[in-house]
């Protein structure tokens, strides 16, 4: 198998496009904590692949994430690659393992990423179970994806074209800045309200190296968040993995349809 980050993800896609017989997939959804059922109402699953089995994946490593890849068709005509599977940062397989899902999508054709993640809410205006639009991001893991001089502009990386979309279909949507830690312990209520003094009003684990290499590879990008729990320390309540799931659980139909309504006007 190659070492080339590049071309390990050209042979994913062509993996994919052998599986699924789908040459072309416009857009690419990475689901994350909360957002596994709400790519249900996007369109028809078509195909269902086991991650593992492409170049390059691996198998989940959290509860709650899934490890498939599905080719969905909307009802537009739309075709779109939903990737069940993330991995983070703090499992320890390097950055290249960690946006490995995004250039595969770039190399499937994708030309729109949407990034989704549950995340801590610095706000406590926004009850667990919120959608935020991300408007920005503070890279806090001392990382990038990319390698060597590759030098990349990230303004108006989360796209502001897609956020406007979004708040026609939702105009209650707040957005905000996400930062990202390495985890896999959630922050001290000390760093939370560091993060909160350095601008960020989200808090997580992923998506921020995500995106970086989606700019990169030249993807139009849209994140969106799950706030599944007040940060720690904005609340008096301790944070649980339980809560995360359960707040996924109970925001599920609105983030779906959400989700499905973004996608149909992309
Ligand atoms: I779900 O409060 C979820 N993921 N860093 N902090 C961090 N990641 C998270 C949190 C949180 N909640």
């Amino acid at each position: 198998m190659t070492t080339d980050p590049f071309e390990l993800a050209t042979e994913a896609a062509a993996y994919i496009a052998e599986q699924t017989g789908v040459r072309n997939h416009e857009v690419a959804l990475v689901l994350g904590s909360g957002w596994g059922a709400a790519a249900e109402l996007i369109g028809e699953t078509t195909h269902t692949l086991e991650a593992s089995a492409i170049p390059g994946f691996s198998a989940p490593a959290v509860e709650g994430h899934v490890g498939t890849v599905r080719s969905v068709l909307t009802p537009d005509g739309k075709r779109a690659l939903v990737l069940g599977a993330r991995t983070h940062y703090y499992e320890g397989r390097g950055v290249r393992a960690v946006v490995h899902g995004v250039r595969t999508a770039a190399a499937a054709g994708a030309e729109t990423l949407v990034l989704t993640n549950g995340c801590g809410g610095l706000n406590p205006d926004w009850k667990p179970g919120t959608p935020v639009l991300i408007s920005d991001h503070i890279n806090l893991t001392a990382t990038s994806p990319l390698e060597g001089a590759t030098f990349v502009d990230l303004t108006d990386l989360y796209s502001s074209r897609i956020r406007a979309l979004a708040r026609e279909v939702d105009p209650s949507l707040d957005e905000g800045v996400y930062a990202q830690f390495t985890g896999p312990h959630y922050e001290t209520p000390a760093e939370v309200q560091y993060a909160k003094r350095i601008g960020a009003d989200l808090v997580g684990m992923s998506t921020a190296l995500e995106a970086i290499a989606a700019r990169h590879a030249g993807l139009e990008v849209f994140g969106i968040s799950l706030v599944t729990n007040l940060a720690a320390g904005i609340s008096a309540a301790p944070l649980s993995h339980q809560e995360v799931i359960e707040a996924g659980q109970a925001a599920g139909p609105r983030i779906s349809r959400l989700l499905a309504d973004i996608i149909a006007k992309l």
